[in-house]
């Protein structure tokens, strides 16, 4: 009997990152949407607020919440600054706090900027094929410090969740700065 072969519902683009196929949801974060992330907050709004700052395109085989499911995901972040800081992500907590994630960047340059509950901070270097496991109870924020797009990959669980209401209120303890034209990471 001739069972068949399908195609896959989904491909990734391993140079650039594009995620496509069926349900793949596609989500952009405009200097708007960064109200209250950059020390520079009058810099931020002398942008243009519809600009791009990130977009994402996003993989759920299964609902949101459900237990032992896998969401995948890219995240392509725009080159500039804002101020002295470079365009970045928003950052966030997992919900279900204990949930860890894997990052590998495709191309660009950057950092991820990650933090425990104790606020302690370090920074991992992104670029091609950099792979990054984000530990339990961990904040996680990537950072484009290089000239061109940084486009990574992300693979979570679908029960993880996003708390982005303790950075909201309270921000990483770091800050990456353009400092003599060096990305520099210094307390906040
Ligand atoms: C990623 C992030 C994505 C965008 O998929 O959600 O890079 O960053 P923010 O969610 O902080 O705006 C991830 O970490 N998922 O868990
Ligand atoms: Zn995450």
């Amino acid at each position: 009997m001739n069972i068949g072969i399908q195609p896959a519902s989904l491909t990734t683009d391993w140079a650039s990152g594009r995620v496509d196929g069926a349900g793949v949801v596609r989500a952009r974060r405009t200097i708007g949407d960064l109200h209250g992330l950059f020390t520079d907050e009058a810099a931020r709004a002398a942008l243009p607020q519809d600009r791009l700052a990130y977009a994402t395109e996003c993989a759920f085989p299964v609902a949101e919440g459900t237990a032992g499911g896998l969401f995948w995901g890219t995240t392509i972040i725009e080159p500039g600054l804002v101020g002295d800081e470079y365009l970045m992500t928003k950052g966030h907590f997992h919900a279900h706090a204990d949930r860890t994630e894997f990052y590998f960047t495709y191309a660009g340059e950057g950092l991820l900027l990650l933090m425990d509950r104790a606020r302690r901070c370090r920074a991992e270097r992104m670029v091609a094929g950099s792979t990054h496991a984000i530990p339990p109870d961990t904040a996680h924020r990537t950072i484009n410090i290089g000239s061109v797009p940084l486009s990574f990959g992300a693979c979570w669980p679908s029960d993880a969740g996003h708390d982005y209401a303790a950075i909201a209120r309270d921000g990483f303890a770091a800050r990456v700065r353009r400092i003599a034209g060096v990305a520099t990471v210094v307390a906040a």
